[in-house]
C-alpha cells in the first residue's frame, strides 16, 4: 500500500477528536490534530501544484525541523512529488552537488518558505484529486555518501517507508497511546523514516523539537512526559548529565528508549540503565535500507549487539573470501528485503555495484552469534560517524588539498566521549596555514571541520603508495 493510503487512514480516524484524548502533533507550543495536519498538507500540495510541481518532480527541502517540513513532506507523498531533504549543516559546496544531481523543480529554504506559506494559505484544505501512485514509486531521495565521497541520492519508495514503519511499530509495540519526543533532524532517515512514519502510521502523539539541545532536553522530557524517544548515542551521552532524581522520574513515565545511527558503547548503556532504570534498545539501520536489525522489545537487549533481523529482512555475512560466514565468523553484512531502496538516482553503475544477486552490500562488518544476535564490529570504508552524522574523510582531504598551504592531508577518526568519533587532519604543509579552520567552517558542514590539524613531515604510505591511516590514529 502506498503511503498516501496509510496516512489517509490516520487522517480519517482523527478528524474529529471531540470527547477523545488529543492525539496528533505538538510543535513550538501549539497543538495540531491529524485533521489539521491533513488540511495543511492539502493546502501546501495545491500551492506546489500552482508552482508547476507534479508527480515525479523533485522538491528539495533545506529546513530545520518544523511543522512546515511535515507539510511539505506530506504534500509530496500525496501528489507523487519526490522529496529531497538536505542536511541544513551543509554549505554551498555540498549543496551545489545535490542540486545539480537531483535537479529539483523547487528548493525551499527558510528564506523562501514565507512566500510559499502565503500561497498555501489561500488554497483549499479539502481532499486532493487522486494521483496514481505505485508502491515502488520513489517517495524520497536521501543523499548519502559512498566510499568515494561523492554523495548519491538513495531512492526510497513508498513500500520501503511503509514496511519500515510497520516493522518498527510491531517490533517496538508502538500504539496510539504512545507519546513520542522526536529530536533528531528530519532530513535524515532516523527521524524521517522512523519517527515521522511511525508517528503517522501508529497515530500516536508526537512533540517535534527543532533539534536536540542538551541544555533544554531535560525540560522537554519533564514538560512533555514522553513514553518513547529515538536518539543517537551522542544524545544518550548528553542525557547522562541528568540529575538522578529527575532521571528516575522521567524513567518512570517512559516506555522505550531506542538508539541507533552509530554504535552505542556498552558502558553508556549500563550508565543509562542505572540512572534512568531503562535498558536502551539498540537497532541498526542505513539510509539505503532504513532499519534492518533490532534488539527485541521483550527478550534480551544485549549490550554491544544490534539484535535480531526485523520482519522480512534477510541478513547474510560474507567473508573476505566471498563465502557465507559461519556463526561467530566476521564478514560484510549483505541484506535483502522490502525495506531496501530501489537504487541510486541516475547512477545505474553505482546501483549495480551495490547489489549482488539482489543482496545489498552494506559495507558494515559484523558477525552473528549462535543464538541469532548480530554484532557490528567495523566498516569496510573509512567512514567517520560523528554524533550520528556521516563524514567521508576523502571529501575533507580533497578540500584541504585545494588549499594553497596544504601539500598533502589525511583525515582520520579520533574517539570522542560525546560524539563517538571526530575528524582529525594530518597535514604536510607547503606554507604556514592562515585561518584554515575558518575556511573549513565556511565551506564544510560544521561536523566535518577537523577538530585538530596535526603537522606531519610526510604521510605514512605502504609500498603501493596508499596512505596507512591506521598509523596516524592515536590509541584511545
Ligand atoms: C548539530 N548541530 C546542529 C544540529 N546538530 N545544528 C542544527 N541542527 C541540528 N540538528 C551543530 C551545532 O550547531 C554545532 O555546530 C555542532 O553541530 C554540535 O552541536 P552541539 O550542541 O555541541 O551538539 P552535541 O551535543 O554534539 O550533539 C549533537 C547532536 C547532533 C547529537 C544533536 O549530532 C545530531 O542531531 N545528531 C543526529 C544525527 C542523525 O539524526 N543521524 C541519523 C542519520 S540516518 P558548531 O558549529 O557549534 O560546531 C542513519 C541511519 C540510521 O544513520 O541508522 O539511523
Ligand atoms: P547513513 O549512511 O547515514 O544512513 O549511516 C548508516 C551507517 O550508520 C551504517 O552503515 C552503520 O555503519 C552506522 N550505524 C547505524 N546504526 C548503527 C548501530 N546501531 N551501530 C553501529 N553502527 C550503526
Amino acid at each position: 500500500m502506498n503511503l498516501r493510503n496509510w496516512f489517509n487512514g490516520t487522517f480519517a480516524s482523527k478528524l474529529d477528536f471531540a470527547g477523545r484524548d488529543f492525539a496528533g502533533l505538538e510543535w513550538a507550543g501549539a497543538k495540531y490534530t491529524f485533521g489539521e495536519i491533513d488540511a495543511r498538507s492539502n493546502r501546501m500540495a495545491r500551492a506546489l501544484a500552482a508552482r508547476g510541481l507534479a508527480k515525479g518532480d523533485r522538491l528539495c527541502v533545506y529546513l530545520a525541523n518544523c511543522i512546515e517540513f511535515i507539510d511539505l513532506y506530506l504534500a509530496s507523498v500525496k501528489t507523487g512529488i519526490i522529496f529531497v531533504p538536505v542536511n541544513i549543516l551543509y554549505r554551498d559546496r555540498e549543496m551545489s552537488h545535490i542540486l545539480s544531481d537531483a535537479e529539483p523543480k523547487l528548493l525551499v529554504t527558510a528564506k523562501e518558505l514565507p512566500e510559499l506559506l502565503a500561497e498555501a494559505a489561500t488554497q483549499s484544505g479539502e481532499a486532493l484529486p487522486e494521483v496514481a501512485l505505485d508502491d515502488d514509486d520513489a517517495a524520497a531521495l536521501v543523499y548519502t555518501s559512498g566510499t568515494t565521497g561523492v554523495s548519491k541520492g538513495a531512492m526510497l519508495t513508498h513500500r520501503n517507508f511503509a514496511v519500515n514503519a510497520t516493522n518498527l511499530i510491531s517490533t517496538w509495540k508502538i500504539t496510539d497511546a504512545d507519546r513520542l519526543l522526536l529530536a533528531p533532524p528530519l532530513f535524515h532517515v532516523h527521524a524521517l523514516g522512523n519517527g515521522l512514519h511511525a508517528w503517522l502510521i501508529a497515530r500516536c502523539h508526537m512533540r517535534l523539537l527543532e533539534r536536540f539541545d542538551h541544555n533544554t532536553a531535560l525540560q522537554q522530557f519533564q514538560g512533555f512526559q514522553p513514553t518513547l524517544f529515538f536518539g543517537v548515542p551522542a544524545m544518550y551521552v548528553r542525557l547522562l548529565e541528568t540529575p538522578p532524581d529527575a532521571a528516575k522520574a522521567i524513567g518512570k513515565g517512559m516506555r522505550l528508549f531506542v538508539c541507533g545511527s552509530a554504535p552505542l558503547p556498552a558502558q553508556i548503556l549500563e550508565e543509562f540503565r542505572s540512572l534512568f532504570g531503562h535498558t536502551i534498545l539498540e537497532r541498526y539501520g542505513m539510509t539505503e535500507t532504513l532499519m534492518n536489525i533490532s534488539n527485541p522489545y521483550d527478550g534480551e537487549r544485549r549490550p554491544g549487539s544490534v539484535g535480531l533481523p526485523l520482519p522480512n529482512v534477510e541478513v547474510k555475512i560474507i567473508t573476505p573470501e566471498g563465502k557465507v560466514a559461519a556463526d561467530g565468523e566476521t564478514g560484510e553484512l549483505w541484506l535483502r528485503g522490502p525495506n531496501i531502496f530501489k537504487g541510486y538516482w541516475k547512477r545505474e553503475d553505482a546501483t549495480q555495484a551495490a547489489f549482488v544477486d539482489g543482496w545489498f552490500k552494506t559495507g558494515d562488518i559484523g558477525s552473528r552469534a549462535a543464538d541469532g544476535y548480530y554484532t557490528l564490529s567495523g566498516r569496510r570504508s573509512d567512514l567517520i560517524i560523528s554524533g550520528g552524522f556521516n563524514i567521508y574523510p576523502r571529501e575533507i582531504e580533497e578540500f584541504l588539498m585545494e588549499q594553497p598551504e596544504v601539500e598533502e592531508a589525511a583525515v582520520v577518526a579520533e574517539q570522542d566521549r560525546v560524539r563517538g568519533e571526530v575528524p582529525v587532519a594530518y597535514v604536510v604543509w607547503k606554507a604556514e596555514p592562515v585561518q584554515l579552520e575558518q575556511r573549513c567552517r565556511e565551506k564544510l558542514a560544521s561536523f566535518k571541520v577537523p577538530r585538530r590539524f596535526e603537522t606531519i613531515d610526510k604521510l605514512p604510505r605502504n609500498a603501493l603508495g596508499k596512505v596507512q591511516k591506521h598509523l596516524l590514529v592515536r590509541p584511545s
